[in-house]
């Protein structure tokens, strides 16, 4: 494959609703365009774009994935993605990377949850789109119905531009209401407009020409003259339209039978935008896709594969990126040797010289870059925005299976989170766990998988335990004398302390005031040390202490007997006695949730939160949508994602940060401290 002007490039992402049929498109797309010499399919795991065998195991997307054709004149780099919400960080990633994006719909369930996710992430990037109306050979396919969905949902901006020739088992076709022509069969053979269509193809041609005509002062004063638009003139205005946001066409097509796929292909050249209509805004200049600038690429997708090692993959917005050269990673600040560069088209691997301005490719075995880096020259270095991905909402705790596992596990974890960047990893400080976080319950278990299948690497995932902590509430003091009387040295010290309850998030704090050197300088060091080591372990159930002072305010030595480790057992055993006379309480972290659900479930989602121990701070609505901004113990809400889930059937999403921590009510402290207790016992057995 040749280099294109960026002109005549297409970068598009395929997304949509999970099941939708963007795979199956894709396939349909790169058959039609002889760039597959079969048509795969996604149950027998041949597409090119599932290549992955996770993906052939469920029979759906899980990573994106590059489709290049050529069309007329043109280069499409077609961008598959996933439905599936768990994955949504793949559909930020490949957002990124292209001019538009097509949005699919199945004919007959119209707009679903997976629709709203795209288009809103559409919407952050003020990317333009198009609707396709895919399945329309299925039973109940309703192409009216999915138009008159979307108006309702998005406004008059939809506008047909193709009309179905025939639906479910008799769909054969579609009008174009650009050409005003019949394009028939898998072929796309020109054909007149049926009769019966006539009337409708005329009234919804009305309405485009309407949008399309305001794009432009010379159009809209001969529309308002009442004159016709030729077929150049409205092309230009509909692809005007949909590069500023005002118009977004809606097609007709199925994929498996490859109906309408021909003519998607020429309205994809014809209409959608091309790398060199909208150039990049970056600090108030504008990018143009001009091979002979400075090199500017973004970096949208990191793949780590066990033998070929990591696949960067790249596009370009400005300048080359030429094979056997140097690049400048901005944002990690270091130079990268790049050395062969690559086509890529599914899983395979084109070796090509260079990829110019406006075009996508991938390379291999890069040191320091990320997925979100901007590769670029050194003289004139520059970071394109990064990528903004879904705050995780699900957490597992991960431990090896054998020890084995368990050498292997730390690089199989960072590999994997930098292949993905939409998963989290972490150790908690307060429980020690691994914690491995994701956007569903799915997103976790695939990327284990993925551990053991790439990295043979078993690892187990269970509940994260939830860090809780230990204060005090009041002042108190302990005195404690450590002395020990054995053959020749004995041992002695003898340490004071009070404590006193600090406010939340302040640690542990600790106060020297001895008066008159009652504890020599050399030992308060000691006393100092004994103190935090204590803290480390609290009295009620072995947490952590938080939010205390100490003050070391008299003690004693011995001029023979006492040491530094006199001093620090005396130490950590009066900080025991005088935080049991402290009124001792047990803390738990309090999560920040921001909650947004439609309109509907918001009565639903708000009585499952008091239920949770949540505390309503604000709710605010935004169009049909609404958000709930809330705090609630993560004891509660550790498997929130699947409630939110059931509560609104996928449509709900949230973020959730730690907020503080306060103290665990009366009543429930207890059974925490038992089963800490207990299982702390188990792990001693
Ligand atoms: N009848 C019919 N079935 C279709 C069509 N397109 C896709 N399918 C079927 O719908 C199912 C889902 O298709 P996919 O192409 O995997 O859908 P997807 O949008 O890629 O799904 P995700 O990867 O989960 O987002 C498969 O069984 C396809 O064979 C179509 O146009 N007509
Ligand atoms: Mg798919």
């Amino acid at each position: 494959m040749k280099d294109y002007p960026a002109e005549n490039i297409r970068n598009v992402a395929l997304a949509g609703h999970g099941g939708s049929g963007k795979t199956s498109l894709g396939e349909a797309l790169l058959f039609a365009a002889g760039a597959a010499s079969r048509l795969g399919k996604v149950e027998d795991g041949t597409t090119v774009s599932d290549w992955d065998p996770d993906e052939h195991k469920r029979q759906f997307s899980l990573n994106l994935s590059l489709l290049p054709l050529e069309w007329s004149g043109h280069k499409v780099n077609l961008v598959d993605t996933p439905g599936y919400m768990d994955f949504m960080g793949e559909v930020k990633c490949a957002l990124r990377a292209v001019e538009s994006a097509l949005i699919t719909l199945d004919a007959a369930s119209g707009v679903q949850v997976g629709t709203e996710f795209a288009w809103r992430f559409a919407d952050e990037l003020s990317l333009p789109r198009a609707i396709l109306v895919n399945r329309m050979d299925r039973e109940n396919a309703d192409f009216m119905s999915c138009l008159t969905q979307a108006q309702n949902l998005w406004g008059g901006k939809c506008v047909a531009v193709q009309l179905p020739i025939g639906s479910q088992q008799s769909f054969q076709g579609v009008v174009d209401l650009l050409t005003m022509k019949a394009y028939v069969g898998a072929k796309g053979e020109e054909a007149d407009i049926p009769g019966d269509l006539a009337a409708q193809a005329e009234s919804l041609r009305e309405k485009l020409v309407e949008i399309a005509a305001e794009t432009d002062d010379a159009l809209i004063t001969k529309y308002l003259e009442g004159e016709e638009l030729n077929a150049d003139e409205l092309a230009a205005g509909v692809r005007a339209g949909i590069r500023t946001g005002v118009l977004v066409p809606v097609l007709a097509a199925s994929a498996t039978k490859a109906i309408g796929v021909r003519r998607l292909l020429d309205s994809i050249c014809a209409l959608l935008p091309s790398p060199a209509d909208v150039p990049l805004k970056l600090d108030g200049r504008e990018l143009a896709a001009d091979p002979s600038q400075p090199l500017a690429a973004l970096v949208f997708k990191t793949s780590a594969d066990p033998y070929v090692g990591r696949l960067t993959y790249f596009k370009v917005f400005a300048g080359a990126l030429r094979g056997d050269s140097h690049a400048w990673n901005a944002n990690q600040q270091a130079d990268e040797r790049i050395g062969q560069v690559y086509r890529i088209s599914g899983k395979a691997q084109e070796p090509v010289s260079q990829v110019v301005a406006g075009d996508i490719g991938a390379v291999a075995k890069l040191a320091e870059t990320h997925t979100g880096d901007t590769l670029c020259t050194k003289e004139a270095a520059m970071t394109l925005p990064a990528i903004s991905f879904p705050s995780p909402s699900s957490s597992a705790a991960v431990s090896p299976k054998t020890k084995a596992d368990l050498d292997k596990m730390g690089t199989a974890l960072q590999r994997i989170v930098e292949e993905d960047p939409s998963l989290r990893l972490e150790r908690n400080p307060g429980t020690g766990e691994m914690i491995i976080s994701g956007l569903g319950d799915s997103h976790v278990d695939v990327a284990i998988e993925k551990i053991k299948r790439k990295f043979g690497v078993e690892l187990e995932t269970h509940t994260p335990k939830v860090p809780y902590r230990e204060s005090v509430k009041a002042k108190s003091q302990a005195e404690y004398t450590h002395k020990k009387q054995t053959g020749g040295h004995g041992q002695f010290a003898r340490v004071a302390l009070e404590v006193e309850p600090l406010p939340r998030g302040t640690g542990v704090e600790f106060v020297d005031k001895i008066v008159g050197g009652v504890v020599p300088k050399q030992y308060i060091g000691s006393v100092e040390k004994g103190v935090m080591e204590g803290s480390h372990e609290g009295i009620l159930a072995h947490f952590p202490m938080m939010d205390v002072r100490v003050t070391l305010f008299d003690g004693k030595e011995h001029p023979v007997d006492s040491s530094d480790i006199a001093f620090k057992i005396a130490a950590s055993m009066a900080l025991k006695q005088s935080c049991e006379k402290a009124q001792p309480i047990l803390l738990e972290p309090i999560m920040n949730l921001q909650i947004t659900v439609p309109e509907a479930n918001t009565g639903d989602v708000i009585s499952d939160l008091n239920g949770k121990r949540a505390r309503v701070l604000g709710m605010t609505p935004e169009g049909a949508m609404t958000t709930i901004d809330t705090q609630a113990p993560l004891a509660e809400v550790q498997h929130y994602a699947a409630d939110m889930r059931s509560l609104t059937q996928g449509r709900g999403f949230f973020a959730m940060t730690f907020a503080h921590y306060e103290e665990v009510p009366a009543h429930m402290a207890q059974k925490i401290i038992d089963t800490a207790i207990k299982e702390r016992e188990a792990a001693r057995a």
